[in-house]
């Protein structure tokens, strides 16, 4: 028993550590592929994969572990079923952390339109000038349209894990919303969802920036959408500022969004109350993107780097108790 159990060690060892190499090779390939489909699978695989070395783990643990003498040392027991409960507490702590993540899709927090790398975001190209002038003004994109201009912008991103699209906009006159219609992109396929902004959203396009939600299921908005057009209505012509582009979970119910400074008015009716994590539009804040985000690396490398030196562990510890 104690022979078989000493010998079979390099190769649980082994597949654990191939499960991991693999899973991490799959989950960067997600991070960073720009194909749809392609980051799909290689998520569900790079996940799968996780699965398999965490059951690896496990069953060296069972296999060599308890069925050996380590099993008469309690304290012993206690310890390594206290680091597993740790394990999984960390792990999924830091799933739910991602999960929560919003991805930014833009937020025009840089100095050039083009220039996406600076401002961490998820989109990699713009296009149109929106009938009249697409630039940057104070960290926010400035549309000045006429009659059948449009603008689009969009990327390789994964926004199938989201319930809402918040886009953060205002107007120079107040009630744009009806000058334009709001259509997308599943690659390079434009779908046309047919209403105009205000209808789509049901809210009002203000003079003071506000967050408004667009709920993807409800408008049955494909969950693969990668792009957004923005396409202004004839005999249409203004002025409109969007400081964030943001996929998101949380519609704000709870949440005051504080006013960002805007040049002369500010109405009474906007509380200034600074609440959570939401705070994203905020010029000084930094933008948490799930796509791109070196943060997720990091994020994987801990898991991978914990659960590895776990096993190390384990395993180290199993083989001294067979030799005792
Ligand atoms: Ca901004």
């Amino acid at each position: 028993m104690r022979k078989t159990a000493t010998c079979m060690f390099p190769t649980w060892e082994l597949q654990v550590v191939i499960c991991y190499g693999a899973q991490m090779m799959w989950k960067n390939l997600a991070l960073h592929s720009n194909a749809h489909d392609l980051r799909r699978n290689a998520t569900d695989l790079g996940s799968a994969l996780d699965l398999l070395s965490e059951v690896r783990i496990f069953q060296i643990l069972r296999r060599h572990f308890f069925m050996t003498s380590g099993f008469k040392k309690k304290s012993l027991k206690w310890s390594m079923s206290l680091l597993i409960a740790f394990l999984l507490c960390f792990a999924a702590g830091l799933s739910a952390m991602a999960a929560s993540d919003d991805l930014v899709f833009d937020n025009y927090d840089r100095s050039a339109l083009a220039d996406f790398a600076s401002s961490n975001a998820g989109a990699q190209w713009t296009g149109g000038d929106a009938g009249k002038s697409a630039t940057l003004d104070d960290n926010a994109l400035k549309l000045e349209y006429g009659s059948k201009g449009w603008f689009g912008t969009g990327g390789g991103i994964d926004a199938s894990s989201y319930k809402y699209l918040k886009i953060t906009i205002k107007g120079a006159a107040g009630g744009e919303g009806a000058d334009f219609d709001l259509n997308y992109a599943v690659g390079e396929t434009v779908k046309t969802i047919g209403k105009n902004f205000a209808d789509l959203s049901g809210a009002a396009i203000t003079k003071d920036f506000q967050d408004i939600y667009i709920d993807l299921a409800a408008n049955e908005i494909d969950k693969g959408i990668q792009a957004l057009h923005f396409n202004f209505l004839d005999g249409k012509s203004g002025t409109i500022w969007i400081d964030d582009i943001t996929f998101t979970n949380s519609n704000g119910a709870a949440e005051e969004e504080p006013a960002k400074e805007s040049a002369g008015a500010d109405d009474s009716g906007e509380t200034d109350a600074t609440t959570d994590d939401t705070s994203s539009d905020n010029a000084g804040a930094e933008a948490n993107p799930k796509t791109g985000d070196s943060m997720n690396l990091t994020l994987y490398v801990t898991m991978a780097m914990i659960s590895g030196l776990a096993a190390l562990a384990m395993v180290y510890k199993v083989r001294k108790a067979n030799r005792d």
